[in-house]
């Protein structure tokens, strides 16, 4: 089986279309019922996202059997290929529960532990965020294919930064904190509530950079990839993206950035 990150980028980029097309049908209107909670009661998962991670990997291993998997919500399997799949079916969960639109489906591609493919797809609005590592990041709109490098930054004092909060109310409030101290020191705070859009709106030019603590694999694989083929810094808390802390920032402004976000406590 190829390992090619085209080759698996293509099926990616499939895979997240099919479950983004099965949430659409299936999202009644109104507010979508929880079918359970996971990390604490503000944590939640719905019929849906389990539907759309099968999707994901009904497609993924009817083609490649031998893959690994890694998925939010319990698809995990091990593999034999040195390909593993990383998987978040409905990233931004609450905001599709209460139908604020934006969330999408994040499929990302491991070869060996590195990420090497990886495609969001935003599930309202159809744009897809994807990347293979050294073939450089695009965003598709409908017809519309551009090839994405981060503009250059403003100075951080006017940089609209993108952040995020745990489903963990103590470490939120910790986090309040740190936002607070950062408030004052950028243009302004995005709370989108999706990491996988976060990372790809610091790709596509609409945030400056973004933080965040408390995210899993599944949050930011195939996103990181879109933002660093996109020529954009992917950061964490000794320099790589962990749950301890994830940043995304332009080069030229990461190392101001990473030392503003250490003062401020994240
Ligand atoms: C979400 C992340 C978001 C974070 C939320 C949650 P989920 O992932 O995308 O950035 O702030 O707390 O972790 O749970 O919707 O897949």
């Amino acid at each position: 089986m190829t390992t090619d990150p085209l080759d698996l980028l293509e099926l990616a980029a499939r895979a997240a279309r099919e479950a983004a097309a099965y949430v659409r049908a299936e999202r009644p209107s109104g507010r979508v019922e929880v079918a359970a909670t996971k990390s604490s009661d503000t944590d939640p998962v719905t019929r849906i996202d389990r539907g759309a991670e099968r999707v994901v990997v009904d497609r993924l291993l009817a083609e490649r059997p031998d893959d690994g998997v890694l998925g939010e919500e319990g698809g995990v399997r091990e593999g034999t290929s040195g390909v593993r799949w990383v998987i978040d079916p409905i990233d931004g969960t609450v905001n599709f529960v209460y139908g604020i639109e934006r969330y999408a489906v994040s499929v990302a591609a491991e070869l060996d532990g590195v990420v090497v493919a990886g495609a969001v797809v935003d599930v309202v609005h159809g744009t897809a965020w994807l990347a293979a590592r050294g073939h450089g990041a695009v965003r598709e709109r409908g017809d519309v294919r551009e090839t994405l490098r981060l503009p250059e930054p403003p100075p951080l004092a006017s940089a609209l930064v993108g952040t995020g909060f745990s489903y963990d109310a103590d470490r939120r409030a910790r986090q309040g904190a740190a936002v607070a101290r950062l408030l004052p020191q950028v243009r302004d705070v995005r709370r989108i509530g999706a990491a996988s859009l976060d990372l790809c709106s610091v790709a596509d030019g609409t945030l400056d950079a973004y933080v965040e603590e408390g995210l899993q694999p599944w949050d930011h694989a195939a996103a990181g990839l879109v933002v660093t083929e996109a020529g954009g810094a992917l950061g964490g808390h000794d320099g790589r993206p962990g749950e301890r802390l994830v940043t995304a920032v332009h080069p030229a402004l990461e190392q101001e950035f990473s030392a503003v976000v250490r003062a401020c406590g994240f």
